[in-house]
Parts: structure tokens; sequence; C-alpha cells
């Protein structure tokens, strides 16, 4: 009997341990779903930064294609941030406005997805996936989705659906120099080949391990970083921006990428730079790419 009487107390003891253990835990780190912006409801063109008219000189000397140029500009009126899933949905919702990859004939998008250790790293195909059912709406496959993620930048979207919704905000997608003028915000020398600190990208050996040392592993919600001399969050990392300039000799055809993505580390992409340029297919989503519009009005008053 006294055996057990000390059998039911033990186990009554584990249980009020487990119960203690369970409910004065430390938290899990949160997951950042949005990070506090401030859009000035009364500004010209809330959440729109006026770049000034001026010469922006292009390119480096990193890699072959992003050969030096120099281009006048207008002024113009640019998104502050990449744009949203909640931003994204309001248009679908207006229009009923179905994207490439939710079409008959057409069934997902390309995911990034983290390989194993003994991958071949020299093919991209290791981590890169065309998933059925992909779309802006289940991101990265039809078990996703962007549920709690509204600050997060749209993404497997096509350069048609982007160019559809800046269609119905009355506006358009950047070109190229004028997404490199937006970006460089008036510094003629930037560190080039400098891992950025204010930029969503890769820290560790991709694509196998992301220490994550800037907050994020894989997509940030938009304006987690700090703006550049302009007011532009995240030009450089999150996710690369589709431009309005067509990239040359590429088939499929392809338009001009800018800014780098999360996925950029030092010893594979590079790309984190306002001069570094990317081909993306032109019917193709992937869950790397979004974009930003621009306005075409007069400057500030
Ligand atoms: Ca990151």
């Amino acid at each position: 009997m006294a055996t057990r009487t000390w059998i039911i107390v033990g186990v009554a003891a584990l249980l009020l341990a487990v119960s203690i253990y369970y409910f004065t835990r430390p938290p899990a780190p949160p997951i950042t779903l949005a990070c506090p912006l401030q859009i000035e409801e009364r500004a010209q063109h809330p959440g729109m930064a006026w770049i000034p008219a001026g010469t922006v000189t292009m390119g480096s000397d990193v890699y072959p294609e992003e050969t030096s140029r120099s281009v006048a500009l207008n002024g113009f009126w640019i998104d502050r941030t990449e744009v949203t899933n909640a931003e994204f949905e309001a248009f679908v919702k207006a229009t009923n406005y179905v994207t490439v990859a939710e079409r008959k004939g057409t069934k997902g998008a390309a995911v990034f997805v983290l390989p194993s250790g003994d991958a071949d790293l020299s093919r991209a195909a290791n981590w890169w996936r065309y998933v059925e059912g992909a779309n802006w709406r289940h991101p990265a496959g039809p078990d996703t989705s962007i549920g709690g993620r509204e600050q997060f930048p749209v993404v497997a979207i096509t350069l048609e659906d982007a160019a559809a919704y800046a269609k119905w905000k009355g506006r358009r997608l950047p070109t190229e120099a004028e997404w490199e003028h937006a970006a460089r915000a008036g510094a003629s020398a930037l560190p080039e080949r400098e891992q950025p600190k204010n930029a969503n990208t890769w820290q560790g050996v991709f694509p196998i391990i992301d220490t994550a040392e800037d907050g994020f592993t894989g997509i940030a919600p938009v304006g987690c970083f700090k703006p550049n001399a302009f007011g532009l969050h995240d030009m450089i990392g999150n996710v690369w921006e589709y431009t309005a300039d067509t990239y040359e000799n590429q088939t499929p055809p392809a338009h001009v990428i800018k800014g780098g993505s999360f996925l950029c580390a030092p010893n594979y992409c590079l790309r984190y730079r306002p001069a570094a340029r990317q081909p993306q297919e032109d019917g193709l989503g992937t869950s790397h790419v979004g974009f930003r519009t621009v306005l075409d009005a007069a400057g500030p008053n």
C-alpha cells in the first residue's frame, strides 16, 4: 500500500513538474509578420517617394553584364516599398484579375527549396522546383498560404501580372535606369562587394545554411530595414523587382530584374547591389521576385 502511494505521489509530482515547465517555458521567438511603416496619409502620393531628375551612372565591373553607362532621367514617384500581398489582393478583388500561374494551362511557379547537404551545388535545379499549384495566394505550393502575411511582398507573379496591377493604379513599372537611380539614391560610389547591412540577404553558405543574422530566413515583411537616402525600403535584398526593360538575347523572352533577394549570399550571388541585373523569364512567376510601381506626375508641391 505504501509503495502504491509513493508511486501516485511520484507521478503527480512529475505531472506537476512537466506542467510548470510547459506553462513557464520561454516563448519561441515570434515570426515578424509586419514592420512599422510611417505612411503619411496626407502626403501628395501616400506610400510613394519623389525621385528627382538627374543623371545616373549605371553599372559596375563585378559581372560582365553590368556595363557602365550614363542615363539622364526626369523626376518620378516610386513606391517606398515592394507591393504587398494586401495591396495585390485589393487589385484582384476590384478587378477579378486572374494571374498567369492561376490560368488554365499554367500549373504553378518556381519555388526555392532548401537542398540536402550532399546536393550538387553547381546546378541551380537542385534548389529551384517548379511546383504545381504555386501562385501568389499559395507562394510555396498548394499547402501554403499568405494568411497573416499581408505585409509581405507579393511573389509568384509574372511580369504581365505586375504590369496589370501597375496599370490599375494608373502607374507603370520602373525602367532599369529609373530603378537603379532610385536604388543608388544619389551615391556615386557604393561598396560593391561588401554584404549590405540594411537589407534582407543570406548569411552563411548558400544554399545550405542561412544563419539569418539579419533577422530573417526567407522573405521579410516590407519596410523592416532602414530606408535609403530617397526614403525607399528594400531596394536591395528581400525580393528581386521587375523592370520594364527587356533583357537582351534571351529565349524565352525575359525582362531585367534588379536588387537581389533574400537568397543572395557572398559565396554565390553577390547581386545585392544597385548595378546588379538578371534576366527573369516573362511567363514564369517565382518565389523570390516581386515589384514596385512608378507614377508619372508633377513633383512635390
Ligand atoms: Ca535574411
